[in-house]
């Protein structure tokens, strides 16, 4: 994940227990070309691999967190290639990715930005945060899960008026009324990512399958109906009780000690 990229930087920090993205194109917001797709999708892959991360943090480098898809490539594309030759599809690989995503987000996270931020688990925002689907304006549509996954935020009627009217952002203090993103981190955009990454690093000290399955679950309530989730949950939660690392978390309890998890 270390290896040198175009569009983004990546580096494991803390230990090598966090996998810190940064999205790096800040002279055009860091719109998300093809390019910086593949590399964003293989340096979560590589986090995803490393045994020592637990977490990982994405952001964006300047002003944005990412303004969307780069419309200069978009502008090229045909309804042939979208069917043909979908290379955008690729984006959908982010939620496959098992260990716990948080999105730090100062600055502009429109269209595909919103949308790569809401394909991580954990949103913190910065006071500058603006999250928006502008995709009608340039007549189009979201197209990495935006109109499936902002009604689930923040509910239909304020859903409904982002995607069709590509106006109306929301700001960071919204974001967390509605529930889009978790808090609002004042101060400067580093120290929102150290935010951002002190929460992955308490995450990472965690038992790695139980924050994998505990990930799992969640998920299982977002993507499905009530009752394949719960069923999902149990499985998982029983599933728990063969890692020592539940004994051992139990234990340390009642001996009033931290404890010391051998998976992580
Ligand atoms: N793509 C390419 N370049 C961009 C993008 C973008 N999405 N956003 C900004 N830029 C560039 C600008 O062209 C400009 O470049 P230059 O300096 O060469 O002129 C530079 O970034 C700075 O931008 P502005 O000068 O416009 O900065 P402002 O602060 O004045 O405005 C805005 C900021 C409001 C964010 C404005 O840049 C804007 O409206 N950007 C476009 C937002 C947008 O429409 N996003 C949606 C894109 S479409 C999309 O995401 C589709 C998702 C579905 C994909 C389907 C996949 C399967």
């Amino acid at each position: 994940p270390e290896a040198s990229y175009e569009t983004i930087t990546a580096e494991v920090v803390e230990s090598k227990s966090v996998g810190l993205l940064m999205l790096n194109r800040p002279q055009v917001l860091n719109a998300l070309s093809e390019v910086c797709m593949r590399e964003v999708v293989a340096a979560l892959k590589g986090f995803d691999a490393l045994p020592e991360v637990g977490a990982i943090v994405i952001s964006g480098k300047g002003k944005a967190f990412a303004a969307g898809v780069d419309i200069k490539e978009l502008k090229n594309k045909t309804m042939v290639d979208s069917f043909v030759n979908p290379v955008l599809d690729q984006w959908n690989q982010v939620s496959r990715i098992r260990k716990p995503l948080i999105a730090a987000v100062n600055g502009y996270a429109l269209g595909g930005g919103c949308e790569l931020a809401m394909m991580c688990d954990i949103i913190l925002v910065g006071e500058k945060a603006v999250f928006g689907q502008p995709e009608i304006k340039i007549g189009t549509i979201p197209g990495m899960g935006g109109t499936q996954r902002l009604i689930r935020e923040v509910g239909k009627s304020r859903a409904m008026e982002m995607i069709l009217t590509g106006e109306r952002f929301m700001d960071a203090k919204e974001a967390c009324q509605r529930g889009l993103a978790s808090r609002v981190i004042e101060g400067t955009n580093e120290e929102l990512v150290a935010e951002a990454v002190a929460m992955a690093k308490n995450i990472s000290g965690m038992s790695r399958p139980a924050v994998i399955m505990a990930k799992a679950a969640v998920n299982a309530a977002y993507e499905s109906h009530l009752e394949e989730g719960v069923k999902r949950e149990q499985a998982f939660f029983g599933a728990t009780f063969g890692l020592e690392d539940r004994s051992e978390g139990m234990a340390a309890f009642f001996e009033k000690r931290k404890p010391n998890f051998q998976n992580k």
